[in-house]
């Protein structure tokens, strides 16, 4: 059974693989999993269709047979669960990966998301300049902590897992911040994630749906 994934039909992120339908794509290449992707306008991911499948009218869902779910780290769970090579036999570094995966999800990335969408958003507001200090300082705080945990270790468990997987994905969103770059341990960290060739292959797909809509974009069609 080949599992379906629904991207951005025109990704916001233009291109930088930074949209969630990447971690799936990444978990998938990594297992040797071919799937379909179904690329959604922004009309679609809010019809009813598209909100059975994902309750907030969000990117991205999945679909493999009987089994219909959303949220990329539930996901990217299911897929290292299903296949061999994201997740440690033990279980102690089993359960050791998958806390990774929520730290990622639930204690380094609420920090960042919000200091980019006060940059996105509230860039003209009058408390602003204020704010923004106060947002990066909350990064800095994550990111410090995140660095120390990993040292010099190539990855967060003995070897390369879907805890670092969603990591890398959620430490990309900071990059070229200058708070990543605080701590060269991480930037090679993510250099690492990146050089892999799952994630290569990932990106180059979801780099090929970009380059299509600017095709259209630079053509006039919808
Ligand atoms: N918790 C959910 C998950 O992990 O699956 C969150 C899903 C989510 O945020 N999806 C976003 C979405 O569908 C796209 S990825 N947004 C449309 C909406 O809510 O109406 C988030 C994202 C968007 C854009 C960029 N970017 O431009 O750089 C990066 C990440």
């Amino acid at each position: 059974m080949r599992p379906t994934i629904t991207a951005f039909r025109d990704s916001p992120d233009r291109g930088q693989g930074l949209a969630r339908d990447m971690p799936v794509r990444w978990a998938l290449e990594e297992v040797g999993q071919p799937y379909d992707v179904r690329l959604v306008t922004f009309t679609e991911m809010k019809a009813a269709a598209h909100r059975g499948l994902q309750p907030f009218g969000q990117i991205p869902s999945y679909e493999n047979g009987d089994l219909a779910l959303f949220e990329s780290g539930a996901i990217v769970l299911q897929i290292a669960e299903r296949h061999g090579g994201l997740l440690p036999e033990d279980t102690a570094a089993r359960a050791r990966a998958i806390m990774w995966m929520f730290a990622a999800l639930s204690t380094i990335e609420p920090p960042i998301v919000e200091r980019d969408a006060a940059i996105l958003v509230e860039g003209n507001a009058p408390w602003f300049a204020a704010r923004q200090p106060l947002l990066e300082e909350r990064v800095r705080h994550r990111l410090t902590d995140l660095s120390r945990a990993l040292g010099d270790a190539e990855w967060l468990g003995p070897s390369f897992s879907a805890g670092d997987l969603v990591m890398i994905g959620v430490l990309r969103r900071s990059s070229g911040s200058g708070l990543l770059e605080e701590h060269p341990n991480l930037v090679a960290y993510v250099a690492r994630g990146e050089a892999r060739p799952a994630f290569r292959r990932a990106f180059d797909d979801q780099y090929a749906v970009f380059l299509a809509a600017a095709r259209r974009e630079e053509e006039g069609i919808n």
